[in-house]
C-alpha cells in the first residue's frame, strides 16, 4: 500500500515538473516571437514531431495544437511558396466594348423605325463622331456609304447597318499592315513601350509578360523609366506576379545604361524577350523624344534585336490620344499601337480613326486592369462587337 502511494506521488511529481518546464519553454518562444525589426534573429527552430503524452495532460495548462504550431514557427523564417499560375480567361471584347457599343445601338435603334432619310445620316454621323471616330475617318466613311448605298439602292436602315459594318472592316483591314508581334528565335528580341503618363505602359508589359512566360518564353523586364523609384516598383510587382526577371536601376539613373544591363542579363540568362518601360513625360517632350532616339539607337547597338516599338495609347483620351500618336511616331518608327482602356470608355471609335489617319497597326487591345486583359485585336471582332444588338 505504502509503494503505491509512494509511486502515485513520484509520478505527480513528474508530471508536475514536466508542466513547468514546458511553460518556461513556451514563454522564452513568445518573447522571440515579439522580437522589432533590427534585432538579431533567432536560427530556424526545427520543427519536432510532438510525442502523444504532451496531449493527454489535462491538468497542466498546456496551449492548444494550434498555439502551439504558431508558438514552435521561427518568426523570422518565411517559407517561399511559388505563386498560383492565375487562371486567365480571354476576355470577350464584345463585352468589355459594351460603352461604345451603347453609343451605336441607341442611334441603329432610333434609325429603325423609319426609311432613310436626312435624319438617318445625322444619326449615324453623330453617333460616330460620339465615339471619337473623328470628323475626318467619319466623312470618309460616310462618304463611301453613300455611294454604295446609292450603287446597291439599299433603302433601308438594316441595310445600311450592314454596309456600315463592312466599310468599318475593309477601313480597318484594308491597309492594316502587320498585327502580329514578332520575335526571332534563339536570340534576345526587344520589345519597346512608349508613350505619355498614365497611359498604361508598365500594365500592358506585365500583361504581355504574363501570356509570353506562360507560352513557355523567358522575359526579362527592363525598368527604363528612372525618373519615379515607385515606376521601377510597380514594374517589379508584374516581373514577380509573373514570374518575370526584372533589371532596374537607381532612381534617376541613365535608363540607357538599365536598358544595357537588361540585355546583357538576357544574354546570361537565355532570356527571349526584353520589354523596356520607358518614362513618358509629356511637359520635357523635347527631351522625351530624344531620350527614345537615344533608347532605340542603344539597342540597336547591343545583341539582340529590337523588333517592336509599341505605342501606347489611352483609348479614353479619344482624339488626343491620336494627336500624341502622331508626335510619337514622327520621332521613333512606331512598329504598331497598344491600344488601351477600350473598356470603360465611349470612344472606342479612336480604334477606327488611328488605323485610317496614321496607317500604323493596332496590335494589342487592353480592356480591362487585370492580368488577363490583352487580347490581341482582329477588326472583324472589333466590328462584330461595335455592331452587336445587344
Ligand atoms: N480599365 C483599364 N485600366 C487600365 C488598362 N491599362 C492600364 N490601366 C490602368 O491605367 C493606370 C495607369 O497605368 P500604367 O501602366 O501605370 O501607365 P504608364 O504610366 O503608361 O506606365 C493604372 O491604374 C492601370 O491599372 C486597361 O486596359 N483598362
Ligand atoms: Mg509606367
Amino acid at each position: 500500500m505504502v509503494a503505491v502511494i509512494v509511486v502515485v506521488v513520484v509520478v505527480a511529481l513528474v508530471l508536475l515538473s514536466a508542466g513547468v518546464v514546458a511553460a518556461v519553454r513556451i514563454s522564452g518562444r513568445s518573447k522571440r516571437h515579439g522580437s522589432v525589426a533590427g534585432e538579431p534573429s533567432a536560427p530556424p527552430i526545427p520543427r519536432q514531431p510532438r510525442p502523444p503524452a504532451e496531449r493527454s495532460q489535462p491538468d497542466v495548462e498546456t496551449p492548444s495544437v494550434e498555439e502551439l504550431e504558431e508558438l514552435l514557427r521561427a518568426p523570422d523564417v518565411e517559407v517561399a511558396t511559388p505563386p498560383e499560375p492565375e487562371v486567365v480567361e480571354r476576355p470577350r471584347l464584345r463585352d468589355r466594348l459594351a460603352r461604345t457599343r451603347g453609343t451605336f445601338s441607341g442611334a441603329f435603334g432610333r434609325m429603325r423605325g423609319h426609311k432613310i432619310d436626312d435624319e438617318t445620316w445625322d444619326e449615324l454621323e453623330e453617333s460616330l463622331l460620339l465615339a471619337d471616330v473623328g470628323m475626318v475617318t467619319t466623312t470618309r466613311l460616310l462618304d463611301a456609304l453613300r455611294s454604295r448605298a446609292k450603287e446597291e439602292s439599299v433603302t433601308e436602315p438594316d441595310g445600311l447597318i450592314a454596309l456600315l459594318r463592312d466599310e468599318v472592316v475593309a477601313l480597318l483591314a484594308g491597309d492594316a499592315g502587320d498585327r502580329a508581334l514578332h520575335m526571332l528565335p534563339d536570340e534576345p528580341n526587344v520589345w519597346m513601350f512608349v508613350g505619355v503618363n498614365g497611359v498604361g505602359k508598365t500594365t500592358t508589359i506585365g500583361k504581355l509578360a504574363s501570356q509570353r512566360v506562360g507560352d513557355g518564353h523567358r522575359v526579362v523586364l527592363a525598368a527604363g523609366d528612372t525618373f519615379r523609384a515607385a515606376a521601377a516598383d510597380q514594374l517589379q510587382l508584374w516581373a514577380e506576379r509573373t514570374g518575370g526577371e526584372l533589371v532596374r536601376g537607381q532612381e534617376g539613373a541613365d535608363p540607357g545604361s538599365v536598358i544595357f544591363d537588361a540585355m546583357a542579363a538576357a544574354a546570361g540568362r537565355g532570356a527571349d524577350l526584353v520589354l523596356v518601360d520607358t518614362a513618358g513625360r509629356l511637359h520635357t517632350k523635347t527631351n522625351l523624344m530624344e531620350e527614345l532616339k537615344k533608347l532605340r539607337r542603344i539597342v540597336d547597338r547591343t545583341p539582340g534585336a529590337l523588333k517592336e516599338v509599341l505605342l501606347v495609347i489611352d483609348a479614353s483620351t479619344g482624339q488626343n490620344g491620336l494627336v500624341q500618336a502622331k508626335q510619337f511616331a514622327d520621332a521613333v518608327d512606331v512598329t504598331g499601337i497598344a491600344l488601351t482602356k477600350l473598356d470603360g470608355t465611349a470612344k472606342g471609335g479612336i480604334v477606327i480613326a488611328i488605323q485610317a489617319e496614321l496607317g500604323i497597326p493596332v496590335k494589342i487591345v487592353g480592356v480591362g486592369e487585370g492580368v488577363g486583359d490583352l487580347i490581341e485585336f482582329d477588326p472583324h471582332e472589333f466590328a462584330a462587337a461595335l455592331f452587336a444588338d445587344d
